[in-house]
């Protein structure tokens, strides 16, 4: 059993030695058209869904932290999933070859705790008030966000825009606090999930916190709640009985969203129903990121028992979908769906959960 009161302080503070671009040197992620492009890149998911930073544009390790830490573990705001046996991935067409979701196989997790809903603005700024950790949007000075969100003034003075994925300007000020830039704010949000959170800073807050990230595995045995190769976390069907049960895009990306879920940008986290094991939003809302290496090519290497990714890679997997998803150019908000960012990139779109040992 793993207790956080007994780690000692000194390993702490090298856990927090946020790894940068300029120590594990990442191949750089091809800018790829969604939209009526060619085919994606057999080497890594299209990063459409979110943008990546440029690699080399590493700005330095965070300063080392005064963690507080945890004198209990805490289960509050988790469910207990029994694990166990299910099948993995889809081989069922729907998604980018590319992306690796399949062959449908079967695969192996251990009971584990995870958190039933996103990690939220409240829960993260607890965090940094109780550690001052500075998020990579902010070391960087700037993240990804939504054209769509961006008043015309600041759109104008945008740092960059990703050619092949223009909906997404790179705005300075921009941050977890700020998520449209600056002037915006969170404070009608604290029930949302937090965003422009990098890997690293997911994973900053789970070591504060006792938890850690959820691989893949669990990360989708969590989201089908129960069901056996459905679609989605609740069937197969997309909206039930004309419901919408996932907040995602209605209409035509990226002009035009319909809203027709009740949401442009991100919901609160209990919005919609909970699937069969009582999680929020695995699908849809914001993508979460996993704790494995992404690799197109790692679901048919065999691994049953446990997997937890490559060794390895340019990139983390994250997975679930995000409120910009839609079926004409992604449609990765399936449960068996995947994609990928670099560990130091942000977009207001990305977001995480976290998972325990029992
Ligand atoms: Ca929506
Ligand atoms: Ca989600
Ligand atoms: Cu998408």
């Amino acid at each position: 059993m793993c207790c956080w009161s007994i780690l000692p302080f000194t390993r702490l503070t090298i856990l927090f030695d946020i790894p940068t671009p300029a120590t594990y040197n990442p191949r750089r992620l091809p800018n790829l058209p969604c939209i009526d492009g060619p085919p994606m890149s057999a080497e890594a998911s299209s990063p459409c869904c979110a943008a990546s930073r440029p690699s080399g544009t590493a700005v330095g390790n965070a300063e080392p932290l005064e963690v507080a830490r945890p004198n209990r573990r805490q289960t509050r705001g988790m469910a207990l999933l029994p694990g166990g046996r299910f099948i993995m991935g889809s081989g069922d067409g729907h998604g980018h070859p590319d992306d690796g979701e399949g062959p449908a196989r079967e695969v192996i997790v251990r009971p584990f705790y995870i958190d039933t809903c996103a990690v939220t603005n409240q829960s993260f700024r607890r965090f940094i008030q109780a550690t001052g950790y500075v998020t990579d949007a902010e070391r960087y000075g700037w993240s990804f966000v939504f054209r769509g969100f961006v008043r015309q003034e600041l759109a104008a003075t945008a740092i960059s825009s990703p050619v092949e994925t223009p909906w997404w300007l790179a705005i300075a000020g921009s941050d977890w606090q700020h998520p449209e830039g600056p002037g915006s704010s969170i404070r009608r949000r604290m029930d949302h999930p937090a965003v422009h959170i990098s890997w690293n800073d997911a994973a900053a807050y789970c070591q504060w916190s006792g938890k850690r990230l959820p691989t893949e595995a669990e990360w989708e045995f969590a989201a089908r709640g129960g069901l056996e190769e459905r679609t989605y976390p609740w069937g197969d069907e997309l909206t039930p009985d004309g419901q919408h049960r996932c907040n995602i895009w209605q209409g035509s990306f990226p002009t035009r969203n319909d809203k027709e879920d009740g949401f442009d940008g991100t919901c609160p986290v209990r919005a919609f129903p909970p699937n069969g094991f009582g999680l929020f939003n695995m699908t849809g809302n914001v993508w979460e990121w996993c704790g494995d290496w992404f690799s197109a090519t790692y679901a048919r290497s065999g691994m049953v028992d446990n997997p937890r990714g490559p060794d390895l890679g340019p990139a983390r997997s994250m997975r679930g979908g995000s409120y910009l998803c839609h079926e004409s150019y992604c449609n990765r908000y399936r449960v068996a769906a995947r994609s990928s960012n670099t560990p130091d990139s942000s977009t207001g779109n990305l977001g995480f959960r976290c998972v325990m040992d029992t």
